[in-house]
């Protein structure tokens, strides 16, 4: 079970952190149920005891309660196959990327989100925003220089590139890894998994479905 936005703030678009999650259990073929959660259900001290931070997406299965969504991504692809190879080099180096989207890619996008949403009205907003797409702009540079003319990161898909490219999903439309061909076709390719449609129409039927009950 995974723990969702009850209505998601990205109106079905799939930008949330379940996304990957629901990609995830996707790609090994666990099928998975959701506890969908309202704001304040987030906050209440029954989810605080699987969220320690009130957040979605949690993870449970057997006794196990797990949340942020590199651990449970890492925890998926290190039990079911499909996402991590066997081989222990390329499997680290698979690990790596996970990381990397997370800690080296995501900060500067999550920089610039932020500063839209709650900066927009201020004094400095245009003049901080060239510089957040440039802090942006410099590691897909580096970003699209490593994949080169690859498929994949590292040898097959694994759970490095879903974690870079959901991340990168949230940049999306904005004109910065469109500036990357090799990045543009990169995203392209790990969207048209059959696993990724899966899970993106799975969190737009969700959304649509409590749209039309309110
Ligand atoms: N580090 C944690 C993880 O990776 O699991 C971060 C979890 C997190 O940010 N959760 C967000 C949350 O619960 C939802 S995904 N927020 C509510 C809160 O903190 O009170 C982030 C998100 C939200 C909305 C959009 N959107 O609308 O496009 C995209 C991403």
């Amino acid at each position: 079970m995974i723990s969702v936005f009850e209505r998601s703030p990205d109106q079905g678009r799939g930008l949330a952190r379940d996304m990957p999650v629901r990609w995830a259990l996707e790609e090994v073929g666990r099928p998975y149920t959701t506890r969908p959660l309202s704001f304040a259900a987030m906050k209440a001290d029954a989810h605080r005891a699987r969220h320690p931070f009130g957040q979605i997406p949690t993870f449970e299965e057997g006794g196990l309660v797990l949340f942020e969504s590199g651990a449970i991504l890492l925890h998926i692809a290190s039990h079911y196959p499909g996402l991590l190879p066997a081989e222990p080099h390329v499997r680290a180096r698979a690990i790596g990327w996970l990381f990397a989207a997370l800690s080296t890619i995501e900060p500067p996008i999550l920089d610039r989100e932020r500063a839209h949403y709650l900066e927009k009205d201020e004094p400095w907003y245009a003049q901080r925003m060239p510089l957040l797409d440039q802090a942006i702009r410099s590691r897909l540079t580096d970003l699209s220089r490593r994949l080169g003319k690859a498929d994949w990161l590292d040898g097959d898909f694994s759970v490095g590139d879903l974690a870079m490219v959901s991340v990168l999903r949230r940049i999306e439309g904005a004109g910065l890894y469109e500036l990357f061909d090799n990045i543009t076709a990169y995203v392209a390719r790990a969207t048209a998994r059959p696993a990724f449609t899966r899970a993106f129409e799975a969190q737009k039927t969700a959304f649509a479905s409590y749209e039309k009950e309110s």
